[in-house]
């Protein structure tokens, strides 16, 4: 049984990233649909985030989190890159805009299989100040794009429902991955109560000393699996 969760891998300083890792992926794959790697995972290790992504073989969802938001060529180039390098999934803002820009990108995901993940709202505070002014621009670029999900904050249950319902009304099965969860103040499993279909959660279990034991703890106490 795996929980609709996505592990945020971003190491602590410290350790041994690759480790640190692949002991994580080691307890965890079989509980959950999927991990996310971002920039302070890629920048410590560099090229060896394959033997991490490799140890994902059986994951659902591989995600990258560049939050990508350049011009189109220059994404694509990354994307090719990413796929190369064993991701599934790739995060993009869609501030950047559809012309050259997201739709390059777009191309580029379906061309290589890559599921494409836009940024439509953010947890922390800051997302009001420009990001949320936004979201209804932001969405219409998101579905122009056809994209496979976007990321929307576990604290902004009334976007999450708004969005899946206006996904639906284009026909489209648009996945909300939501962040916010634990470190950030959200409990777990409020945005799926919301509509979301994943929750993206980092530190809460990552800095558990025994990362399955906290999963097991989460799908007793929030999840309502028993185990
Ligand atoms: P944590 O559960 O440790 O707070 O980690 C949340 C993860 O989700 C981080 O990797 C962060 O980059 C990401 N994230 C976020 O917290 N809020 C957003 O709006 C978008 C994100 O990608």
């Amino acid at each position: 049984m795996r929980i609709p969760i996505v592990i945020a891998l971003d190491p602590p300083l410290g350790v041994d990233v690759v480790k640190w890792s692949l002991d994580i992926v080691s307890e965890t794959s079989d509980l959950v649909v999927g991990y996310k790697i971002g920039l302070p995972l890629v920048l410590r290790v560099g090229d060896r985030v394959v033997e991490i992504t490799r140890a994902m073989k059986e994951s659902e969802l591989v995600v990258a989190d560049l939050k990508l938001a350049d011009i189109g060529d220059i994404m694509a180039l990354v994307a090719d890159q990413l796929a190369e390098m064993g991701f599934n999934a790739i995060i993009s803002h869609a501030f950047i805009g559809w012309s050259k820009g997201l739709e390059t990108l777009a191309n580029k995901a379906f061309e290589k299989s890559l599921k494409l993940i836009t940024v439509l709202s953010m947890s922390h505070p800051g997302s009001s100040e420009v990001i949320d002014k936004n979201y209804e621009k932001l969405l219409e670029i998101t579905l122009r794009a056809r994209a496979w999900g976007c990321v929307i904050g576990a604290n902004k249950e009334e976007l999450i429902r708004k969005t899946k319902g206006k996904a639906r009304e284009n026909g489209l099965d648009l996945k909300v991955l939501s962040p916010g969860i634990g470190f950030q103040g959200i409990p777990p499993a409020t945005a799926i109560r919301a509509g979301a279909d994943y929750e993206i959660i980092g530190r809460l279990i990552t800095c558990s000393s025994k990362p399955r034991d906290k999963l097991f703890e989460l799908m007793r106490n929030y999840y309502g699996v028993k185990s």
